[in-house]
C-alpha cells in the first residue's frame, strides 16, 4: 500500500457540556484529524486524541501537530507501507513517545487496509461482538446533589455503567450521593485522573464502602509501584489508565498487582496494534478490560468501537453515543444507543462503517496541512 497524501486539519467542535476532569475543563474540543490518501484514491479518516492542554498526557494538539507533519507523515509518505499490523514498528523506529499523533496514522492505516479489502474494522481486528455494552463518564460537578442528577439521569437513559471523575475534595461525599440515588446493585466507577498521593490512601480505602466496579488511576502513572501498594490495601480494583502507555507497562501492572483492570485506549498506547496486544495480554492473564473514551468526534468513536468489539472487553466502554457530546456529529449516522445501553457494531460496511460528512468538516476546519508523497 502506496499513500499519497496526508491531510492533517484542526476542527473546533463545543461540547455540549464543559467536561471537568481533577485536572483542567474542556468546553470546546479542538480535533486533530487525519485524511490518508491512497495513491489509487480511495481515502480514509482518522483522529488523534491529543487533548488541548498536557493535563491528562504530555501531548497536546500542538505537539501532536508538529510530530506528525515532521515525522510521522514524512515516514509514511516516504515509500510503501508494510502491513497495518507493522505500520506502527515502522513509524517509531527511533522516535521515543508521541503515542498519540503516531496511533492516529497507524489507525488511518488499520482502517485504510480494511476499507480497501471491503471489511468491516471491527471484523479487521478480531471483534467477536455485534454489539457494545456503554458506559458513561460524568465530569466533576458543582455539588454531590447535582451529580446524583445527572446519574440518576444517565441511569434512565440506559447506561449500563456510569464513572464519576473525582479529585481531592471532590470523592466521598459525591460518590455517596451517587450510591444512594442509583441503588447498591448500579455499576459504579471512579476515575481520579492522577489526583492523589500516596499519603491519600486513607481516602482511597473510604471508597471501599460504596462497592465500586474499580477506582481508575488514583496516582501519578509513573507510580506502579505505589499503585501497587494501594491495591494490597483495598478491597476495590484498581485500574490503570494514564499508566498503561505499551504493552509493556500493562505486563509491570500485571506483575507487580499495581492493578486489576486496565482502560485501553488505542491513542494512549501508540495504535491498534499495541492496543490488541495489550488486549490479548490482559485475556491471557483474566484481566478484564474496558474501551475508555477521550471525546472523541464521530470518527475517533468509530475507532473504539470496533476495538471494544474484541472478546476482552467484558466491561461497559466510555463509548458513549453521539448526542451525549454533541449538537451534531461528524459522521452519519451518528452513534447511537438502544434504550438498554447497547451499541452496535457496523458490520454491514466495510471500514469504519459510518459516513464521514466531509462538507461539515470543511466548515468545522480552523487550520490545514497537506503532506504529498515526492
Ligand atoms: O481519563 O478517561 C479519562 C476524557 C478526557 C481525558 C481523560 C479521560 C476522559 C474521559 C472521557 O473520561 C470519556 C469519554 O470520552 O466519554
Ligand atoms: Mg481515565
Amino acid at each position: 500500500m502506496h499513500l499519497r497524501s496526508v491531510e492533517l486539519r484542526e476542527i473546533r467542535l463545543p461540547l455540549l457540556r464543559p467536561f471537568r476532569i481533577s485536572s483542567g475543563v474542556v468546553a470546546e474540543r479542538r480535533i486533530s484529524l487525519l485524511r490518508l490518501e491512497h495513491a489509487d484514491g480511495p481515502h480514509m479518516w482518522a483522529e488523534c486524541v491529543a487533548g488541548e492542554a498536557p493535563n491528562y498526557s504530555p501531548e497536546t494538539v500542538e505537539t501532536a501537530w508538529h510530530a506528525l507533519t515532521a515525522w510521522f507523515i514524512p515516514r509514511a509518505l516516504a515509500g510503501p507501507l508494510p502491513e497495518p499490523a507493522q505500520a506502527g514498528a515502522l513509524l517509531t523506529h527511533s522516535i521515543r513517545g508521541h503515542r498519540m499523533a503516531r496511533a492516529a496514522i497507524e489507525m488511518g492505516i488499520w482502517a485504510l487496509s480494511a476499507a480497501l479489502d471491503g471489511v468491516p474494522l471491527a471484523q479487521r481486528l478480531g471483534g467477536t461482538r455485534t454489539t457494545i455494552d456503554v458506559g458513561i463518564s460524568l465530569g466533576i460537578r458543582e455539588t454531590p446533589e447535582s451529580l446524583a442528577a445527572d446519574a440518576s439521569a444517565a441511569k434512565a437513559a440506559g447506561y449500563r455503567r456510569i464513572k464519576l471523575k473525582i479529585a481531592p475534595g471532590a470523592d466521598i461525599a459525591f460518590v455517596a450521593a451517587v450510591r444512594d440515588r442509583l441503588g447498591p446493585d448500579f455499576a459504579l466507577t471512579v476515575d481520579a485522573n492522577a489526583a492523589y498521593r500516596p499519603q491519600d490512601s486513607p481516602t482511597l480505602q473510604a471508597l471501599d464502602d460504596y462497592d465500586l466496579l474499580m477506582i481508575e488511576q488514583p496516582f501519578d502513572p509513573g507510580d506502579l509501584v505505589r499503585h501497587a501498594a494501594l491495591q494490597r490495601a483495598i478491597r476495590t480494583s484498581v485500574c490503570l489508565d494514564e499508566s498503561v502507555t505499551s504493552v509493556a507497562r500493562a505486563s509491570d501492572m500485571i506483575t507487580l498487582g499495581s492493578g486489576r483492570i486496565v482502560n485501553i485506549k488505542a491513542g494512549r498506547v501508540g495504535g491498534i496494534t499495541e492496543a490488541t496486544a495489550i488486549h490479548d495480554l490482559c485475556l491471557a492473564n483474566d484481566i478484564p478490560v474496558w474501551c475508555g473514551g477521550m471525546l472523541e468526534s464521530g470518527i475517533g468513536r468509530a475507532y473504539n468501537v470496533a476495538l471494544a468489539s474484541l472478546p476482552g472487553f467484558t466491561l461497559p466502554g466510555d463509548v458513549s453515543p453521539s448526542a451525549r457530546y454533541w449538537e451534531r456529529d461528524v459522521v452519519t449516522p451518528e452513534w447511537v444507543m438502544t434504550d438498554d445501553g447497547r451499541m452496535r457494531v457496523p458490520l454491514d460496511r466495510p471500514g469504519l462503517g459510518v459516513d464521514v460528512d466531509e462538507d461539515r468538516i470543511d466548515d468545522l476546519t480552523v487550520r490545514m496541512e497537506k503532506l504529498v508523497a515526492s
